[in-house]
């Protein structure tokens, strides 16, 4: 038996990266099957070969995280990538990503894509992106600007990269291979320009792929997606993971606070005295009736 790394999921086929660093096309046959777990790039694997160079996985070893989507294990941090134009930029989604980053419990930085684009626009447009990104800085993300011709933002990420292992996620046509590309122009990704029609991305990307960059770090490129599921995630641990209001909890008067509509809470409090963003507030009350109405459903 042999060891390796997935770094590529396609059509049932998993690619393992072996100890000696050849790529072996293999297939699932093992016990964890029967357990219902399903192999993930960035897993570590024991696998054995079979005839002409292809293998079997025969054996998921214990993941140290793993996301539901991109569908990954294993990664250090999460480089979430959201664009100021093209496609126009959907709070909701970022925050919900970061409720789903923050549920597995990995770090994660948010690269603002595109921001070339904005300056054609007026004061006004300019000023209500700059609270956005505000927004998200005074939480305690860490946050990256790009744009079409600024080479300075990219060291900063390719700083970022060095030594881990790093997965690219957002929505379609935000820039995700681009950026990669960019930043390790090897790698030749397909990118394609959004559908200006229908304002986003074409889904270009179709698989999840760790790519090695450095010496020892990885990057992963990943499909775009524009919609995501709450799993396993109760209303009461929601605040958890908006982490301006995590740290005012204890503050409320009830233990189990909704912060909905209960007397004396820290976080409608904070909201009150502007301490915490409506936009954040809105996508919390919003998860918050999304869950409630999936467990009523299921
Ligand atoms: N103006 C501008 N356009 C950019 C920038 N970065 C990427 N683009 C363009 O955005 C389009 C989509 O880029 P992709 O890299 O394919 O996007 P993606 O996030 O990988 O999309 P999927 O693979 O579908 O998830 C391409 O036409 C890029 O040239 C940028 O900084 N500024
Ligand atoms: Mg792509
Ligand atoms: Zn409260």
């Amino acid at each position: 038996m042999a060891n390796g790394i997935i770094v590529k999921a396609l059509s049932g086929f998993y690619y393992v990266k072996s100890e000696q660093s050849e790529i072996v096309e293999c297939r699932a046959r093992g016990q964890f099957k029967l357990k219902g777990i399903s192999p993930l790039v960035g897993d570590h694997v024991s696998f054995e070969y079979g005839a002409n160079g292809s293998g079997y996985v025969l054996e998921v070893h214990e993941r140290k995280n793993e996301l539901v989507r991109p569908p990954i294990a294993n990664v250090d941090q999460v480089l979430l990538v959201f664009s100021a134009r093209e496609p126009n930029p959907n709070q909701q989604l970022l925050d919900k990503f970061l409720v789903h980053t923050a549920q597995a419990d990995l770090t994660t930085h948010i690269i603002f894509s595109k921001c070339d684009l904005l300056a054609s626009e007026d004061d006004d447009a300019r000023q209500e992106w700059e609270q956005l990104k505000r927004t998200y800085t005074e939480i305690g993300y860490q946050v990256f600007e790009t744009a079409r011709d600024d080479d300075e933002s990219l060291e900063r990420i390719r700083a970022l990269f060095e030594g881990k292992i790093s997965v690219l996620a957002g929505q379609s046509g935000v820039g995700k291979s681009s950026l990669l590309n960019r930043i390790s122009p090897d790698l030749q990704l397909q990118t394609q320009e959004i559908s200006q029609k229908l304002g986003r991305g074409k889904h270009t990307t179709r698989h999840v792929e760790l790519h090695p960059f450095g010496d020892d770090g990885y990057i992963a490129d990943t499909p775009g997606f524009s919609q995501l599921d709450f799993f396993g995630l109760s209303v009461d641990q929601l605040a958890e993971h908006f982490f301006e209001m995590a740290e005012l909890q204890d503050g409320c008067k009830f233990r189990g606070c909704s912060h909905l509509h209960e007397p004396s809470c820290a976080v409608r409090d904070a909201l009150d005295a502007g301490r915490i963003a409506p936009s954040r507030y809105e996508s919390y009350k919003h998860f918050y009736n999304e869950i409630k109405e999936m467990k009523r459903r299921y």
